[in-house]
């Protein structure tokens, strides 16, 4: 813990010494994340309902402080925004475009098709039989239309279709897929443009490292753009872990959507510490794994060992993102603080967890600084 703490108090004095003072360089240091990365790419973090509703002050003060973009974790899911057919809620999804707006954020839409979190009317008549695929366009549309359309000209870009790619590189059979087949997902874009001609809008995936999900992404984006859709952006969800994927694997994949003609954004951003059942468990939250202590580790605080490999990996995370600004536009964390992640019961319930840039007690990670430093020192390539 030693080692670290000296890191972390010589990273607190660089800190307070650099608001406003010149440092040995004859650059001045920056104070924030969002200062010091602004010109290379937006720096966000995904708001969970406590910090949307104004109760989370603390962390609320971080996202003021350090961050120039937001994205509501959960809020702007459909199930919360249609519960019941024709029956929308939009009060924590107007808090959240509201807050954004008062502090002169980029604000992005997430999500609007997405086979999770989707309410079970949405696929089903009254008899609780498969709808047709007429009904589903309808229903489609009518929620794209209705949500993109409530915040048009409001919002900046929408995860408009979630997940919709497995790691092998097929189509996920999901309702939208079993029902519709591959076009749900034109029709999708198609909508949203509709609905906000000049929104930019995203396909969304986690595992976008991995070869043939890659490559499977890439053919998508190039059959939206042939069928002459808007199609801005892949989001790479980046929910990865301190062992892998390896920095090259995301180069890889970052170089080859920026192939494709799309700006790349690292979306859903985080890092776990804690062992994984698998090389390539991403995301997908019906994987679920019943706890086991020995797969929680670290209950009580992290090791300076284990701290020091996330460190570094998040270095090197950073380092990439910067040196790839030109075709990177943001970088979301997937929440603010450690105490909040996701991470914490994914997948499995009850762990503790340590994946984000601050922690348990709202402080800045060393790595906060030095993500500032290497901002401050590298040669920009402005890619917003
Ligand atoms: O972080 C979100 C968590 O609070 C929810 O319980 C979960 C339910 O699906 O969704 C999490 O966010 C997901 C995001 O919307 C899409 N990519 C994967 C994220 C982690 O599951």
């Amino acid at each position: 813990m030693k080692i670290l703490t000296t890191i972390f108090c010589f990273h607190l004095i660089l800190s307070l010494a650099c608001c406003g003072n010149p440092k040995a360089s004859d650059k001045e240091a920056s104070c924030s994340l969002k200062e010091a990365l602004g010109d290379r790419f937006h720096i966000g973090a995904a708001l969970n309902i406590n910090q949307i509703r104004g109760y989370d002050t603390a962390s609320l003060k971080i996202v003021q402080d350090q961050f120039s973009s937001i994205v509501a974790e959960n809020c702007m899911k459909s199930m919360y925004l249609q519960p019941e057919e024709g029956r929308f809620f939009f009060d924590d999804a107007d808090k959240f475009v509201a807050f954004g707006e008062q502090n002169d954020m980029l604000i992005i839409g997430h999500t609007l098709i997405w086979h999770s979190q989707a309410p079970s009317w949405f696929f089903t008549d009254d008899r609780g039989n498969d709808i047709s695929p007429e009904i589903l366009k309808e229903r489609m549309k009518n929620h794209i239309y209705t949500v993109v359309g409530r915040y048009k000209g409001r919002i900046h870009g929408w995860d408009v279709v979630n997940e919709a790619i497995l790691d092998n590189g097929e189509w996920r059979k999901s309702k939208f897929y079993e029902i519709l087949g591959e076009e749900f997902i034109p029709l999708a874009f198609q909508y949203a443009h509709e609905a906000d001609p000049d929104a930019e809008l995203y396909y969304n995936d986690y595992n976008e490292w991995i070869g043939e999900k890659r490559d499977a992404i890439v053919d998508l984006v190039k059959t939206l753009k042939e069928k002459g859709l808007r199609v801005d952006g892949v989001g790479m969800q980046g929910h990865i872990g301190v062992n892998n994927p390896s920095t090259d694997e995301y180069r890889s994949a970052i170089d080859a959507y920026a192939a494709a003609g799309v700006k790349v954004m690292i979306t859903e951003f985080d890092m776990s510490v804690l062992p994984s059942p698998r090389r390539d468990f991403g995301a997908n939250i019906a994987d679920t794994e019943q706890f086991r202590a020995e797969m929680n580790p670290y209950p009580d605080v992290l090791p300076d060992s284990v701290a020091m490999r996330w460190h570094e990996k998040m270095v090197a995370y950073f380092t990439l993102f910067l040196d790839q600004s030109d075709k990177i536009s943001r970088v979301t964390m997937w929440g603010v603080t450690d105490r909040d992640s996701w991470k914490n019961d994914f997948p499995m319930r009850g762990r503790t967890d340590y994946p984000l840039l601050f922690d348990r007690k709202y402080q800045p990670k060393p790595i906060v600084r030095d993500i500032m430093d290497a901002a401050a020192t590298r040669e920009s390539t402005p890619g917003k």
